[in-house]
């Protein structure tokens, strides 16, 4: 046993180059190589990043004065219904199953993913659906005005009597978003299971790794939920059935619970990458092993378990009895002993590390602390007496965005700045990526902190126009959505410009372990020639200095 992870990794001689001259012309293929997918994914979600975007300054314009002056109401419904719809379903899940996809592989010593084809098919499903979606601007009536959420009765009404709506588009896109997804956690699964390396044992495991098989765990057992909802949703619209129609005694509340048991689970879907991530990061900037690896590890798994129990926290003012809003309170609250356990152990991890703040640390940083201010507004919430009073306000938006955008866009972002290297082989602009990390943290903070004043003073959401007492938070807020707005002028310019013409990146810049560094930069189409064999833990940092050699025969001689 040596201390370094790998036993034996010949050098790559033979593999195709990916950096061959017209290359870039597998990005527009359906090929099955995952690292062609991840990046498939990721820069068309990025896309609709930017088309989300555009729908919050938009509703932020919208809200920059009391009176609703700029849109119409019914514009402005389809407005937020698409902000959230693109924002879940276009950007934040397909950007992460793009990382994934991009990593696992790579991760666990495996050439691809277990089933390639599957993956190729489950990528080119989500610019389907994104068109079918934005299609819903051209049909009469316009897309969708029912929130992401798409609660009946409101989204069974159908003013212009045609068999084709927006409604009926955003559940066709949302019903295929679904099968992508399903297709993507079948893949992953199998993939984490069977294709690991030899010596590559569970608690050898990175952690991104274990976060990824329990955010897709929760796929296969959420999404059959949210499926049997939409299609029944579907029949209420379609050929007059009564499922949730109050009108003909369906059950509305009926349609809350297929949903929330779904979509309560998958904010665990998008975060638990994400904690996946900071548990790569902080090791790597901090220099010292993650703290409390195999505890950190199994927590995704308790949070798997856990976020199938707790759903019915969103229904606490749908008529819920009692009993069972006490029921889910504890459950709730529950969940925030292994997401706590997290925290810690980062916070662990960086305490007296030699820190190094580069970009994706300061976004790593940033994530972290912006999460910590969630969980504390999601612990209120969880509250029975507290979510009464500021259910159906800003405050519940306040506390959601501070999550997807302060923990999970950050966290994406560092993501990015990390791996970026490894996946171009070529170095970003650190001075344009801390410009693109300040006006993030300040744009982030200033849109969405004002909604929790908002909120506890009473402010509706969903609502075009609002008192003139709730000015003065409004416009804060409208400043921080324009501020997002521009932070991402930097980040584009630095990505664009580094991917062309930045430093070559050499296959580990900094100096972190794990078996994606071992690679080249960009790693050869299989990834490895010959499978390595891993012997030790992945977090060895401070232990042993470089603690994996870039260049494999020394690697080979020192063990
Ligand atoms: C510390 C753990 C968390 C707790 C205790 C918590 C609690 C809650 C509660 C009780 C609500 C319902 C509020 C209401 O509708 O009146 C809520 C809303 C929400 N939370 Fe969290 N949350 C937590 C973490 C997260 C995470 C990690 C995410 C996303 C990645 C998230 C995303 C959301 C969203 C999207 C909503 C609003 C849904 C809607 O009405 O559209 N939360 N949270
Ligand atoms: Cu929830």
């Amino acid at each position: 046993m040596t201390d370094s992870s790998l036993e034996v990794i010949p050098a790559q001689t033979e593999q195709p180059l990916p950096d061959a001259p017209d290359n870039w012309k597998r990005f527009f293929s359906f090929s099955t190589d995952h690292k062609v997918i991840g990046i498939q994914y990721i820069v068309t979600s990025f896309f609709f990043f930017l088309v989300g975007g555009i729908f919050a300054m938009i509703i932020r314009g919208e809200l920059i004065t009391p009176e609703a002056d700029l849109l119409d109401r019914p514009v402005y419904n389809a407005m937020f219904t698409m902000h959230g719809t693109v924002m879940l379903f276009l950007w934040t899940f397909p950007v992460l199953v793009g990382l994934s996809n991009y990593l696992v592989p790579l991760m666990i010593g495996a050439r691809d993913m277990a089933f390639p084809r599957l993956n190729a098919a489950a990528f080119w499903m989500v610019p389907v659906f994104g068109v079918i979606l934005m299609a819903s601007f051209l049909v009469p009536g316009g897309p969708s005005q029912s929130g992401w959420w798409a609660y009946p009765p409101v989204s069974l009404q159908n003013p212009t009597g045609n068999l084709i709506t927006g409604q009926v588009l955003w559940i066709l896109a949302v019903a295929i978003s679904g099968v992508s997804s399903i297709m993507g956690a079948i893949n992953f699964v199998t993939t984490i299971v069977r294709m690991r390396a030899p010596g590559m044992t569970w608690f050898r495991m990175p952690v991104f790794v274990w976060t990824v098989l329990s955010a897709q765990i929760i796929q296969l057992f959420g999404l059959p939920a949210l499926t049997a909802g939409a299609v029944m949703l579907l029949l209420d619209i379609t050929v007059g059935t009564s499922f949730f129609d109050p009108a003909k005694g369906g059950d509305p509340v009926l349609f809350q619970h297929f949903f929330w048991f779904y979509s309560h689970p998958a904010v665990y879907v998008i975060i638990l990458p994400v904690f996946g991530i900071f548990s790569e990061i902080f090791p790597v900037y901090a220099r010292k092993p993650l703290f409390g690896y195999k505890v950190v590890a199994i927590s995704s798994l308790v949070i798997t378990g856990l976020s199938g129990l707790v759903w019915v926290h969103h229904m606490f003012a749908s008529g819920t009895p009692g009993w069972m809003r006490m029921l889910f309170m504890f459950s709730t609250m529950l969940i925030s002993v292994p997401t706590g356990i997290k925290v810690f152990a980062w916070v662990a991890t960086i305490w007296g590390g030699k820190l190094r703040l580069d970009t994706p640390m300061l976004f790593g940083l940033g994530g972290m602390v912006m999460f910590v201010f969630a969980g504390i507004t999601g612990i209120m919430l969880a509250s029975v007496p507290i979510d009464i009073h500021v259910n159906n306000t800003y405050f519940v938006v306040g506390h959601f965005h501070y999550v997807i955008y302060g923990a999970v866009v950050m966290g994406v972002y560092a993501a990015f700045y990390h791996w970026f290297p490894k996946m171009t082989g070529r170095m970003y602009s650190e001075g344009l990526g801390k410009l693109h990390f300040v006006l993030t943290l300040i744009g982030t903070n200033l849109n969405f902190f004002p909604m929790h004043p908002l909120g506890l003073q009473g402010m509706p959401r969903r609502v075009a126009s609002y008192d003139p007492e709730f000015a003065f938070w409004n416009v804060l807020a409208s400043l921080g959505a324009f501020l997002l707005g521009m932070s991402t002028l930097p980040f584009i310019l630095n990505m664009i410009g580094s991917w062309v013409q930045g430093k070559p990146a050499p296959g580990n810049p900094w100096r972190a372990i794990g078996l994606e560094w071992l690679v080249s930069s960009p790693p050869p189409v299989e990834n490895f020639e010959e499978i390595p064999v891993v012997v030790a833990e992945p977090y060895g940092y401070g232990k042993q200095e470089p603690l994996i050699a870039t260049d494999v025969h020394s690697l080979e001689a020192s063990s």
